[in-house]
């Protein structure tokens, strides 16, 4: 296995991009249940996902969504966000909660419908401008619910017209992250159902356009590692939504439902030159806490991805290499499950000790006394939430 000092070293270039709407009130169809202490203002969620940073050292920036994060002026917000330690990053754009989308947005077969969504985008990259984000993320809940419904050919077409005008405005060093999703909320078929879709358009946009894959939106047994290789081959991958699927766009905590699955996705991202500050590849959260606790929830997410990256920069590649050129299927296998297996905990409690943090963040967090202040300042208001 590789030596765990030199495993240990290149863990500290993680950095991982918690969302805004995790601190808000979420929920299903069913039921959005509020929980005490839950953010009333954009300013609230920044001061939560500061504490998730605070306590663990990994979660440097906080993407904001458009509507859900408007305010009058920007460059105090990030003023506000840098004053507790974080920074602004993705901005994600919100073209699902108008009724004017129906039918569409990006996709739509109504110019007038199109050119709104646009010009949304164009509010998101003024935004960029003030925040100085890198990146605009979009996901599209287009597509229809039956056969016959829309003209799917065409909406590929408008779509294509819609992210050139939208591509066309972006900085110099702004980029457009395309993510997909293979169904819900349109059940027949998606606009962007999948990463080849997101690909093509992509590689038609340009160099500053990158394919977003979020973990929980694909089928079943889809080999979600194989997708991060090829991205990165094609060096069109961009981001990561992370978080943990059973069945389908759960959004529970990354790690929780499978965490081989974790391990193998970051072992690519490695093998892949997608890992650390340099590498293009943002990883995010995109995470809903519907019955757990929101900011300890986050704390899990982001060690769960500490823990499985520094797992994955245990495997031994060289190791590994020879097996596989030998043709030895069990060495192989058994190589890479053994860095699988380590338990790297009481390691990392001690690297974390010996930067300044504490060892173990769930209990630091339950020990501040931060939950029980703002479950009692935060009285009166409206709590955040994306309102399912
Ligand atoms: C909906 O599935 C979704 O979770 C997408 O993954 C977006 O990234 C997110 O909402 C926020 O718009
Ligand atoms: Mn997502």
């Amino acid at each position: 296995m590789t030596d765990m000092s030199l495993a240990l070293d290149r863990l500290g270039e993680l950095a991982i991009e918690v969302p805004s709407w995790a601190y808000g009130n979420s929920g299903t169809r069913f039921k959005v249940f509020s929980t005490p202490g839950t953010p009333r203002t954009v300013q609230e969620k920044i001061a939560d996902a500061a504490k998730v940073h605070e306590l663990t050292g990994l979660a440097p920036a906080v993407a904001l969504h458009i509507p859900w994060d408007r305010v009058e002026n920007y460059a105090e917000l990030k003023a506000y966000a840098a004053d507790l330690g974080v920074g602004l990053g993705t901005i994600n754009s919100n073209t699902f909660q108008d009724d004017v989308y129906k039918f569409g947005s990006l996709t739509s077969s109504d110019p007038a419908v199109r050119q709104k969504a646009i010009d949304h985008h164009f509010e998101c990259l003024d935004v960029m401008d003030q925040t100085g984000s890198r990146d605009l993320k979009i996901w599209l809940a287009d597509g229809t619910n039956y056969p016959g419904q829309g003209d799917m050919r065409s909406r590929q077409d408008w779509l294509a017209e819609s992210l050139q005008s939208i591509y066309a405005r972006l900085g110099e060093d702004q980029r457009l992250v395309l993510e997909y999703k293979f169904f819900e909320p349109a059940f027949y078929h998606t606009d962007v159902p999948d990463w080849g879709t997101s690909f093509a358009h992509t590689l038609a946009l340009g160099e500053k356009a990158f394919v977003c894959l979020d973990t929980g939106h694909h089928a079943p047994g889809t080999n979600i590692e194989f997708i991060v290789a090829q991205l990165l081959r094609l060096g069109k991958l961009g981001s990561f939504d992370f978080n943990s699927r059973f069945y389908a766009d759960d959004d529970l905590i990354v790690g929780a439902a499978d965490p081989y699955q974790l391990f193998r996705i970051m072992y690519e991202v490695i093998r892949g030159g997608g890992f650390g500050k340099d590498s293009g590849v943002a990883l995010m959260l995109d995470q809903c806490h519907n019955l757990e606790e929101k900011i300890p929830g986050q704390i899990r997410s982001v060690l769960n991805v500490q823990e499985m990256t520094a797992r994955a920069l245990l495997v031994d590649r060289e190791a590994l290499g020879e097996a596989q050129r030998a043709g030895d299927v069990l060495a192989a296998n058994g190589i890479f499950s053994d860095a699988f297996y380590t338990d790297v905990r009481p390691v990392l409690a001690q690297w974390r000790e010996s930067r300044g943090l504490p060892a173990d963040p769930m209990a630091a967090y339950a020990a501040s006394g931060y939950q029980k202040k703002i479950n009692e300042d935060r009285v009166g208001g409206t709590q955040a939430g994306w309102g399912a």
